[in-house]
């Protein structure tokens, strides 16, 4: 494939490494809680931590798509998720509390919060993201750099990432596909109401525990 003309800019391999190191910074900071969650509590809200740095083929096709400038200053300006990092949860409460432990660190700031759980797109789409910006010290100083962290329950992985495979099939005809846009509604909806589930069945396992523990003390 050509090379991609952003590439060529000058500035774009330097604002790369600012977003990957800002992956780092982010990554970096859920392991310690991944660690410190293991190490001192009974249980444990982070199931995975995934990271991935936009490619400069999807930048400027949504720069494009978008219709603003291709250039090293729109990226910083307009996108918010050249450095994503993705946590999945087990249960949809564990997402919160999270999400609090990360922002209350004082050196992330947070630009934007969207609680697609609380209100899910249209076609069923439902994560809670966070920009944040993160310091990044390079040799020629400190950078906030702006990073979309992705925060979802297994369901809500499992339902993404199967629609995300299904819309890049081009081959569709017109009326299957606007068939599946209900359709893949419809299994949105049955994974919210799968995590609703888990979630009670887990709060009642919780009170019988404390339950317990509190007849053991009499
Ligand atoms: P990819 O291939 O995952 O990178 P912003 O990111 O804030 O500049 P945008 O795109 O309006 O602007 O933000 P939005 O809608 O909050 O979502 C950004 C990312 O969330 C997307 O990046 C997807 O990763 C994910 N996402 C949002 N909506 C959907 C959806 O309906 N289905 C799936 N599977 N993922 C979604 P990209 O660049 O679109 O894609």
């Amino acid at each position: 494939m050509d090379q991609n003309i952003l590439e060529t800019m000058e500035g774009f391999d330097a604002l790369m490494a600012n977003y990957s190191c800002a992956i780092m910074e982010v990554e970096t900071k859920f392991n310690v809680l991944n660690a410190q969650f293991n190490a001192t509590k009974s249980y444990n809200p982070i199931d995975t931590i995934k990271a991935r740095l936009k490619s400069p083929d999807s930048i400027a096709e949504k720069l494009l798509r978008r219709g603003l400038e291709l250039s090293v200053a729109s990226i910083e300006e307009n996108l918010n998720d050249v450095a994503g990092v993705r946590i999945l949860c087990p249960f949809e409460e564990d997402i919160y509390s999270l999400a609090d432990s990360l922002l209350s660190q004082d050196d992330i700031l947070l630009v934007e919060r969207k609680d697609y759980i609380e209100r899910p797109k249209g076609n069923g789409y439902r994560s809670l993201h966070l920009i944040v910006k993160t310091p990044v010290f390079t040799p020629d100083g400190k950078h906030m750099v702006r990073v979309e962290i992705q925060m979802r329950t297994i369901a809500m992985e499992l339902w993404a990432e199967l629609e995300h495979r299904l819309r890049y099939k081009q081959d569709l005809n017109q009326e299957l596909a606007d068939s599946l846009v209900n359709e893949l509604r419809d299994c949105a909806d049955d994974c919210a109401l799968l995590d609703e589930r888990m979630g009670n069945v887990r709060r009642k396992i919780d009170a019988c525990q404390t339950f317990a523990a509190a007849d053991l003390k009499h």
